[in-house]
């Protein structure tokens, strides 16, 4: 009996296959109530006692023996179907979990491919400025209530170090060292020493445009603004300029489109007007020209700024300037866009 318990150990040992169906064989063949194993345990009676002690031990390590290989079998049968251990290169490929852009990148980046397109260039300059650049340059009188410090943050209690307002720091830089025709926008942070709430921060993002060459008129300006709108929001859109006030524009207008939200019904973000604001504009005001030693009589040009936040508030029907600064993963994660 000894060395049939041993030949099945070896034969336990040895087995070899995959598959369903192998696993199975060697389940009936050795553990199942109608196996070896059990039959030998059924002999294990006969045998005499004073050899029972030795024989049940070897026996009993090859029961072990037996569901131990039976065990590894399964584990072996159940990780090969099992996805992921053995990769199938076939399946579409689980997408990244990267992190995603900014609403406010989202934003200012389609603002930028619209200009692009019209063959606008995108400009950049400091974000701490002096006065002349900020102000003086565009046409602000001395005692203007922006240049005021609770309207503007100073840097180090100096009166000619601040924080720009806007970004015309960038065109009045553009226009001052180089020569016509520009024809560009400038994207930036602007700060303004504003309490902070639903609708003001005391920082926020800006677009401004330039364009100046010989001959560009109310009419230039209007024309791409229209375009701008309707790419940026949608085709059913109207859109119409009302007659407004700059120190660097004249004529000044700013520009409505109909509430996205309310398609012109009236509600609480167009204040029940059907229109909300999204930019200001104008002609290029002849002082703003000469600052930059840029004769008016021979070129003109339009200006234009818009704020990116009421741009993506719109787009996305936000209502709290507060969410875009406050990193807020469930505020970020809702623009996610699967590359
Ligand atoms: C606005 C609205 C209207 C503007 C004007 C100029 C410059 F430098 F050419 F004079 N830059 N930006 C401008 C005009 C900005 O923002 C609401």
């Amino acid at each position: 009996m000894e060395e049939r318990i041993t030949k099945l150990l070896q034969e336990v040992q040895q087995f070899s296959g995959a598959g369903r169906e192998a696993v199975e064989t060697f389940r009936l063949k050795f553990i199942s109530k109608k196996g070896a194993i059990h039959s030998l345990f059924d002999e294990l009676k006969k045998v005499p006692a004073e050899e029972k002690k030795k024989v049940g031990k070897i026996l009993n390590e090859l029961k072990q023996s037996a569901e131990a290989k039976l065990a590894a079998l399964a584990q072996a049968l159940e990780s090969e179907q099992s996805p992921g251990s053995v990769p199938d290169l076939t399946l579409p490929p689980i997408p990244n979990k990267t992190g995603n852009l900014h609403p406010l990148t989202l934003t200012r980046n389609r603002i930028i491919e619209i200009f692009e397109r019209l063959g606008f260039n995108v400009a950049d300059g400091p974000e701490i400025e002096d006065d002349w650049h900020n102000f003086t340059a565009l046409n602000f009188p001395e005692n203007h209530p922006a240049r005021e410090m609770q309207d503007t943050f100073f840097v180090a209690k100096n009166p000619d170090v601040l924080l720009r307002t806007h970004t015309s720091n960038v065109q009045i830089r553009m226009m001052t060292s180089g020569k016509p025709p520009f024809r560009a926008i400038m994207p930036g942070r602007v700060y303004r020493n504003e309490a902070i709430s639903a609708r003001a921060h005391c920082f926020f993002h800006q677009v401004e445009g330039l364009y100046v060459d010989r001959n560009v008129g109310f009419a230039d300006l209007k024309q791409t603004l229209y375009h701008f709108a309707k790419e940026m929001f949608g085709k059913d859109i109207q859109i119409r300029f009302r007659p407004s006030f700059f120190p660097f524009t004249e004529p000044s207008a700013e520009i409505d489109i109909t509430c996205l939200i309310c398609k012109g019904a009236g509600c609480n973000v167009c204040k029940q007007t059907g229109w909300v604001e999204i930019a200001g504009s104008g002609m290029v005001h002849p002082n703003v020209l000469r600052n930059c030693n840029i004769d008016p009589e021979e070129f003109t040009g339009f200006a234009f700024g818009m704020g990116i936040e009421r741009v993506a508030m719109l787009r996305y029907q936000i209502n709290d300037l507060r969410l875009f600064s406050e990193n807020d993963i469930r505020f970020l994660r809702q623009f996610h866009t699967v590359i």
